[in-house]
């Protein structure tokens, strides 16, 4: 393989459970990148989307739509060849970024995929940095292995039950069985946006930044971000 940093067994880790993360990978930047960040979130407090979702209990969101043609930096982290020789180990090429934003949760957020203007036929690829400690047994970031697998019986059976847990089996979001991923910034996080994930609320105010790529079978969607569930 090309890339040194994607291993055959990393693809294939990858192409069954739906997700992969990088320690450390981006440790040196994380400082540069997380000012810029907030840098962004100041200039551009304007375009600030506040948002209450049903995903997010009703609890405030605010998303930064856009960020690579706000902040030079953020682009260039878009572009940075170790992020896209990983891309195109992992999606193949062509391949395209469709989409990015910047993150601030005072909320948790449900089981639920991304896949609102993405086609399900269409391989993907989100890369997510957090610029917080996401901590085991608190806020990290969870993921179903395998459900990414949309036509499954298993994938099937998780979209009718599992965006409301406490109703449909009486047990929290929390005691779904999932891998947790805590992460440190400078950590990445790589996953299939048709997996179902979910991040439990600890309190804080996580700061959180967002690629999504799609790969040659990509065909842009008529979007409504409030489907999004
Ligand atoms: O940190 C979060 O609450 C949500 C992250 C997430 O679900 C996503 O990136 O799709």
């Amino acid at each position: 393989m090309k890339n040194a940093l994607v291993t055959n067994q990393q693809k294939t880790f990858f192409d069954v459970f739906g997700y992969l993360v990088f320690p450390g990978l981006f440790r040196e930047r994380i400082a540069s990148i997380t000012e810029a960040f907030d840098a962004m979130f100041r200039e551009h407090e304007k375009d600030i989307v506040p948002w209450r979702h049903v995903v997010h209990g009703e609890q405030p969101r605010y998303i930064m739509p856009g960020t690579v043609d706000r902040s030079v930096e953020i682009k260039a982290l878009s572009e940075d060849p170790l992020l896209r020789g990983m891309i195109d180990s992992l999606l193949g090429i062509p391949n395209q970024l469709i989409g990015t934003d910047g993150n601030i949760y005072e909320c948790g957020t449900r089981w639920h995929t991304d896949i609102t203007g993405l086609p399900y036929n269409c391989r993907n690829l989100k890369v997510i940095f957090y610029l917080d400690p996401m901590r085991a047994g608190e806020d990290a970031f969870r993921i179903i292995p395998g459900s990414h697998n949309h036509t499954d019986r298993f994938a099937k059976s998780l979209k009718q039950t599992i965006k409301t847990v406490q109703d449909t089996m009486g047990i929290e979001v929390d005691q779904v069985p999932s891998m947790e991923l805590p992460t440190e910034p400078g950590d990445v996080v790589l996953f299939d946006a048709r997996a179902w994930h979910c991040v439990p609320y600890a309190g804080n105010r996580r700061r959180m930044m967002s690629f999504i790529f799609a790969d040659k079978d990509y065909v842009p969607q008529e979007t409504n971000i409030f489907d999004y569930q």
